[in-house]
């Protein structure tokens, strides 16, 4: 046997300021969690950390949105997002919060130390700033397009697009993310780390891991290249840990300083649950324990670049070994986003789907390479097709075969056939496979592992076909028997990582009293069952999801997408002030439809032709997916009358056909009562 090692594994703190959802699992916490169940069944000395990453702006934005204050915000999302991930079977060691006292004292020594060490460079320095709001727009107060690939609504610290950190100044046409007004430039006082300074450490420490993922590696590369730069990690704020100099009011350190050193907080708050202050040090400091970082891509620059370079300046702590960063999860072809909200929630599914089934299908999506997708088909499919008809069909015709024809009695084991030997191989060596796979953060070719040779057990039992044998070679029969059912417990307990409550069920169903957590990985291949042992009762491990299910699902998912239209509707920013004059020269009028037809060929215009009393037009209107053509005519709807004439599809457009900017549910025409005469100026 291996000697056991240590390891800390750390999960990002999520931001308590909305829900956890399916696309957080797949990018950190499933993977996290499954490589630390391994270990512990390895026997390894290991400690799973998280916990809610509570300030910034992101929390404070929130707040504002909800019309509450930062703390409700961050009391409340704690709670529910520590018991979505309990139910979801994320076994951390500790759940923390970044607004613990032991959270604030940490980080507030770890600038000091950083400050006294002469480390830190003060420098006045110009920021955006609201007149209207009298505040500075760090981060997300403030967005604008892109620098870099221009896209829109960048956020003052990050652009989601292209992953880009930025520095608001850089931002294009910034706007206050509270008034819609465009910021001045101000100056402030703030500390600045030097993270230029190092940039060659950085690398070194980069490239000394030859198992870091690719992606990881290239992203730091591109920030290589670019050359790191002076970072600020304070900001003018009132919420999140005070930097802890005296004259420095109103200054607060920035988040993402403090929230990566929320692991070790977390950790010095597990050891003093378990009465062991210096436990800590165990874990963050002595060279044998090996630091793990399970993060999603958007925050590889933290924990790959920045908090190594904040350790190696503080000094006396270890470095992430390995950081396996996930790409994203896609949700049916689209972002999982909670701003958008479209996404699926954790605490949504976890009451009406099994979480066996939900983590099965996360892991055999998980966006390790690159971006993937959900589809609840896809998790039907996953659920019905492969858990239920290969490992589900598997344990039920083993056991009900053993229940019918031989009490319920695992029979004995005689001389084996050289088929017999050779599923007994395949099963003694899966796993070290699946443990190699898991080792190097493969966590899909380990599911693809299992579940294939669950086929091969299926396979095994057809071939040996025990319902024929049973009348003609009855220790052909018994051998079948028993050596499926060894297969399901090792089957089991490989599993158990991804699928922890149903590998418990299977392990008890079979004739266990031991608890499966109990179990070492080293000696799985040498599991044997227990013949003349009686097995438990016999349960289905995975029942079915029905179609119903996963339409409502699907139809649920348009209508939030819809809902979100609304909201973006309502968000968007009022255009510049014009004049009373500018405006009277746009000439409405009040339209009758005569007709309304398709454009062949086009799949979002229509030809209308309207009357406006003193004369027909002929209007060009882009609602052919909103409307049916037939629907509108004879209707009174508004138009601009004096817009100057364009040609689309080739056809003349005299006029525009005023409705919503939304699609669908969310689209209407603006019509009047039938009363109101065609021709009528609107003012
Ligand atoms: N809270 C970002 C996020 O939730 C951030 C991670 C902090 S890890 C120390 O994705
Ligand atoms: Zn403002």
């Amino acid at each position: 046997m291996t000697k056991s090692s240590r390891h800390i594994v750390t999960a990002a703190l999520p931001y308590a300021n909305g829900p956890i959802h399916l696309g957080h699992m797949a990018g950190a916490y499933l993977p996290s969690d499954i490589y630390v169940r391994y270990n512990r069944l390895k026997k390894e000395d290991i400690i799973f950390i998280s916990g809610s990453d509570e300030h910034g702006v992101a929390i404070t934005i929130a707040a504002l949105k909800e019309k509450t204050t930062p703390k409700a915000i961050v009391d409340n999302y704690h709670e529910r997002n520590k018991k979505a991930f309990s139910k979801f079977g994320i076994s951390f060691d500790i759940y923390s919060r970044t607004s613990n006292p032991i959270h604030h004292k940490t980080s507030q020594d770890f600038f000091l130390e950083l400050y006294k060490k002469g480390i830190l460079v003060e420098k006045n320095d110009k920021q955006l700033y609201c007149k209207n709001d009298k505040m500075f727009l760090s981060d997300r107060y403030v967005e604008g397009t892109c620098p870099k690939c221009k896209s829109e609504g960048a956020k003052g610290d990050q652009c989601e697009n292209c992953g880009s950190w930025l520095n608001p100044l850089e931002l294009i046409l910034p706007k206050c993310k509270l008034c819609g007004n465009n910021p001045i430039i101000k100056s402030t006082k703030h500390y600045y780390f030097p993270l230029g300074k190092y940039q060659s450490e950085l690398e070194k420490y980069a490239h000394s891991n030859k198992n870091w993922k690719s992606n990881v590696l290239n992203y730091c590369e591109g920030w290589f290249k670019e050359k790191l730069s002076d970072r600020a990690v304070t900001r003018d704020l009132t919420w999140g840990v005070k930097v802890p100099i005296d004259e420095e009011v109103g200054k607060v350190l920035y988040v993402w300083f403090e929230a990566v050193l929320g692991y070790i907080s977390a950790t010095k708050e597990f050891g003093e649950l378990k009465n062991d202050s210096s436990l800590w040090k165990k874990y963050w400091q002595d060279p044998s324990t090996t630091y793990t970082a399970f993060i999603g891509k958007d925050n590889i620059v933290f924990h790959a670049i920045v908090f190594p370079a904040m350790l190696i300046a503080h000094g006396n702590y270890l470095l992430p070994k390995n950081i396996p960063a996930n790409e994203f999860l896609n949700l049916e072809g689209g972002k999982f986003s909670k701003s958008r909200h479209n996404a699926i929630y954790v605490e949504d599914v976890i009451e009406k789907y099994s979480i066996d089934a939900l983590r099965y299908t996360l892991t055999s999506i998980l966006p390790e390479n690159k971006d993937s997708d959900f589809y609840w088909k896809d998790f039907q499919a996953r659920t019905n097709n492969e858990l239920a008809d290969i490992y589900g069909n598997f344990i039920n015709r083993t056991t009900t075969f053993i229940q019918k024809n031989f009490n319920g009695i695992i029979p004995s084991i005689g001389k084996l056939s050289s088929s017999d030997i050779e599923f007994q191989t395949s099963m003694m060596k899966l796993p070290k496979k699946v443990g190699n796979h898991i080792e190097q953060f493969h966590f899909r070719d380990a599911n693809n592992e299992i579940i294939d040779f669950v086929r091969i057990g299926n396979k095994y039992f057809n071939d040996s076909a025990p319902w024929k044998s049973i009348s003609t070679d009855k220790e052909k029969c018994q051998n079948t028997l028993h050596l499926c059912l060894n297969a399901i417990k090792i089957i089991a307990v490989v599993f158990s990582p991804i699928l922890p409550n149903s590998s418990a069920k299977i392990w008890k169903m079979i004739g266990n009293s031991t608890n499966i957590e109990n179990e070492n990985w080293e000696n799985i291949c040498n599991l044997k069952v227990e013949e003349g042992k009686k097995l438990n009762e016999i349960q289905i491990p995975f029942s079915k999801i029905e179609d119903e299910m996963i339409e409502k699902e699907i139809q649920n998912l348009e209508k939030q997408n819809t809902e979100v239209v609304n909201n973006t509707v309502e968000l968007m920013a009022i255009k510049p002030t014009i004049t009373l004059e500018e405006f009277q020269k746009i000439d409405l009028r009040v339209a009758t439809v005569l007709s309304c037809e398709p454009i062949p060929k086009s799949k979002k215009l229509v030809k209308l032709e309207v009357s406006i009393g003193i004369e027909k037009r002929q209007v060009i209107a882009g609602i052919a997916q909103e409307v049916d053509p037939a629907s509108i005519i004879g209707k009174q709807v508004v138009i601009i009358a004096n817009l100057q004439p364009v040609t689309l599809m080739g056809l003349e457009s005299q006029g525009m056909v005023l409705a919503t900017s939304g699609s669908n549910d969310t689209f209407a025409l603006l019509s009047l009562s039938k009363d109101v005469p065609a021709g009528l100026h609107i003012k």
